[in-house]
């Protein structure tokens, strides 16, 4: 069976965008669930303290963001690719937009009283109050816009993609769905999957007709696997070839130094390790665990910053 393995919880939009992307490819994997709020034991000795959400994993490689999980897929699994042949760049960008800007404004929509009370109908009082501390450190200062704020520039938003949609499509960038859609889809669906909001997206028709398409493209073939077994895979194998097109680090930091990377927008947890790889695309780090043995961490080189580590050198 693959090794292609995700560490996600249900409720995650983040997650949902990447199940997607199994799905449009066709691909079997296997599905740890993780806590939503720290402590996840079982996740950091694999990425040595990066705790968003999700996490994917391939033997001994462990991907941290979804921006570089898209690239890794299509490394991996050419068919169906995530990035267009053509129209890259404007792909990107907007997956970009998508996940940081569209997504804040989808928290703030989502989380207004009506959606909360779907939220929170499925916690006890407890798990809501770890819910809401948990989120309030690891959003670090970054805000979602207010309500009113936010309805605004969605609807100029969605006034734009109807458009799109409707001057072109089926997908956002024509015949076939690439990250831009995957990424546009998972606000989305994160605000109209609470029952109380369902009908958010009923002014723009197009929309909410193309967003139906994506979820319809469903999440591959998911097999349950414990955290235990993801721990006991990483151990038993080897990191994997590091990819063709390396280039030098243009801050100087070279293989073998120790250095820290770390997230630039919020969930701001260094991860410390030995340099083995910097491409424009990529950073990888090697760590070396009990639980886990080596292992390599893939961070994207954009949304993330690479020092040296402090104490090193
Ligand atoms: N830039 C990250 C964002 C991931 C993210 O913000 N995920 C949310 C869940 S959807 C998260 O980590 N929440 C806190 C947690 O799960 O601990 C990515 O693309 O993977």
């Amino acid at each position: 069976m693959s090794s292609l393995v995700l560490h996600h919880y249900p409720a995650s939009p983040f997650s949902e965008k990447v199940r997607l992307a199994f799905g449009y490819k066709g691909l079997a994997w296997k599905s740890v669930l993780i806590p939503a709020v720290m402590p996840k034991p079982d996740l950091m000795p694999l990425t040595g303290g990066y705790r968003k959400t999700p996490v994917m994993q391939f033997g001994a490689d462990v991907y941290c963001d979804t921006q570089l999980m898209m690239c890794e897929l299509d490394r991996r699994y050419p068919d169906c690719p995530l990035l267009p042949a053509a129209g890259q760049a404007s792909a990107e960008a907007m997956a970009d937009w998508a996940d940081h800007t569209l997504f804040l404004h989808g928290v703030a929509i989502a989380f207004q009283p009506a959606g909360m009370e779907s939220f929170a109908a499925a916690l006890t009082a407890d798990e809501l109050a770890r819910f809401q501390q948990d989120r309030a450190s690891f959003m670090d200062g970054l805000r979602p816009p207010s309500l009113a704020v936010a309805q605004a520039r969605f609807a100029f938003w969605m006034d734009r993609l109807q458009q799109q949609l409707s001057d072109g499509g089926p997908w956002l960038f024509g015949e076939h769905p690439t990250v831009a859609d995957f990424a546009v889809a998972h606000p989305l669906w994160f605000i109209v999957s609470r029952e109380k909001l369902a009908h958010t997206l009923d002014p723009w028709p197009k929309v909410a007709e193309w967003l139906q398409a994506m979820t319809a493209l469903g999440h591959g073939t998911e097999h349950r696997f414990g955290a235990d077994e993801a721990l006991a895979l990483a151990r038993e194998s080897e990191p994997a070839p590091l990819p063709d097109g390396g280039s030098e680090d243009p801050g100087g930091l070279r293989p073998g130094d120790e250095v820290s990377v770390v997230a630039t927008d919020y969930g701001r947890d260094p991860v410390v390790g030995e340099l083995v790889y910097t491409s424009p695309e990529r950073v990888i780090i090697r760590r070396t665990t009990p639980e886990t043995g080596v292992v390599h961490v893939h961070f994207p080189r954009v949304g993330f910053a690479l020092e040296v580590a402090s104490g090193a050198g």
